[in-house]
């Protein structure tokens, strides 16, 4: 099944909202697959920005994600990135719809809670970037019968 990446920004540690975005996925139905708390540095986010480097704000990203340490977590589920990506709303918080985590909890472009794969090809990458294999755990979900029907998910 898909896997995705989800960062809780030192943003979410500063304002308390841990508990409350890993509860809004758990609720969803998605599977939790690995989590742990990590503290950034330049290495591993000049990779994950690699993308973003020559843009003026990169500098003030990494800051920023550096501040404190972050919380790395992986789910599974059927379409898992795109699921959480919508969750997620859009880059800019103050235009991210209500009901999103960024446009419930935040009002920044920069301090937006949460970092989320933006495709399933993405998700790959980033997965092993922020987790070894075995800190990725496979476990029988017992609410997958009631979480899908047998056309959508048949293991
Ligand atoms: P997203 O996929 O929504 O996290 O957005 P991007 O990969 O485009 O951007 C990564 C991070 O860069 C964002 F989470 C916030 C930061 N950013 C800025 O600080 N300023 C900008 O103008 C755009 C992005």
């Amino acid at each position: 099944m898909e896997k995705t990446l989800l960062l809780l920004k030192p943003s979410a540690i500063q304002r308390g909202l841990i508990g409350e975005i890993i509860s809004r996925i758990e609720k969803k139905g998605l599977r939790l697959v690995g989590i742990k708390m990590m503290q950034l540095n330049d290495d591993i986010l000049n990779e994950h920005y690699a993308h973003l480097q020559h843009k003026p704000f990169f500098q003030n990203i990494k800051n920023s994600m550096m501040a404190t340490p972050i919380v790395a977590t992986c789910w599974e589920g059927v379409g898992a990135v795109e699921v959480i990506r919508l969750m997620t709303g859009v880059t800019n918080s103050r235009l991210a719809l209500p009901g999103t985590i960024r446009g419930d909890f935040s009002m920044s472009v920069t301090e937006n809670i949460v970092h989320t794969s933006d495709s399933p090809k993405t998700a790959i990458t980033e997965i092993k970037r922020f987790f070894k294999d075995e800190e990725l755990f496979d476990y029988e979900m017992a609410s997958l019968g009631y979480l899908y029907a047998k056309d959508e998910f048949n293991p």
